[in-house]
């Protein structure tokens, strides 16, 4: 990975800010984005590698295109770019959710995931060179109660990514999804708009992925020689199965 260019979306907390370590051990050279210059750069400060700070949010197209344009171009030629930008919002009865939280998890999870790539894959093509990795979830897997839209936007990741991968066939452009289950970060929080009681609930009881797990298979993922492509990595704590509901009260 050493010199590789990186870019991760969503670098600012959790599995991004994981990310962002794990690449910078390999002195990987890193563009970092998130919505505010002020929450990456403590982070890219604690990193030993080089790294570009990018901040802009992925749900303005505008705002992707101009950030991706103005990138000088010892950062233009983008290697890998992990699409980790994503939230969830709510988990209340389809009929009584707020549409405002389907509206930001559309917009951010499936449109920002779309933007990023619809302008960074075409110059991975053209160079012959490149690597998608998208971060989804055991959610676009299993829907479950008070999931509808969160879920609808984790399988919309993981059809993209299988879609991505059809297109590419005959480039040696891969495209991989890590999807994780439980990851203690501050998912919760802001599902639950900040009831960070409730948020705590989720994890109680239980053993979680932590975001450093996470990262470490997206790094293993992009550290497979150039022929293999990893489709779909689903992962869980030890302490979930497959359509188990916990504490999502
Ligand atoms: C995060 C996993 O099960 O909390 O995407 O939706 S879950």
């Amino acid at each position: 990975m050493k010199d590789s260019i990186v870019l991760i979306t969503g670098a600012s907390s959790g599995i991004g800010e994981a990310c962002a370590k794990v690449f910078a051990k390999l002195e990987a050279k890193l563009i970092l984005t998130a919505r505010t210059q002020e929450r990456l750069q403590p982070i890219a400060e604690s990193l030993d590698c080089e790294y570009y700070l990018l901040p802009f949010d992925v749900r303005d197209r505008a705002a992707v295109d101009t950030a991706i344009e103005s990138l000088p171009p010892e950062w233009s030629d983008i290697d890998l770019l992990i699409n980790n930008a994503g939230l969830s919002r709510g988990l209340d009865k389809f009929h009584e959710a707020d549409i405002q939280d389907w509206e930001e998890m559309i917009d951010t999870n499936i449109k920002g995931l779309l933007y990023m790539s619809r302008k960074v894959v075409p110059d991975m093509v053209r160079r012959g060179k490149g690597y998608i990795i998208n971060i989804g979830s055991t959610a676009g897997h299993q829907t479950y109660p008070g999931g509808h839209v969160y879920c609808a936007t984790k399988a919309a990741v993981k059809s993209i990514t299988e879609g991505l991968k059809q297109d590419l066939l005959g480039t040696p452009i891969r495209v991989s999804l890590v999807d994780p289950g439980l990851v203690e970060t501050n998912f919760s929080n802001v599902r639950f708009h900040g009831d960070t009681e409730r948020a705590e609930k989720v994890y109680q009881g239980l053993v979680p992925l932590t975001p450093d797990d996470v990262a470490e298979v997206v790094l293993f993922c992009a550290t497979r020689p150039p022929h293999v492509n990893l489709m779909d990595i689903v992962m869980m704590p030890v302490d979930q199965a497959p359509l188990m509901l916990f504490n999502r009260k």
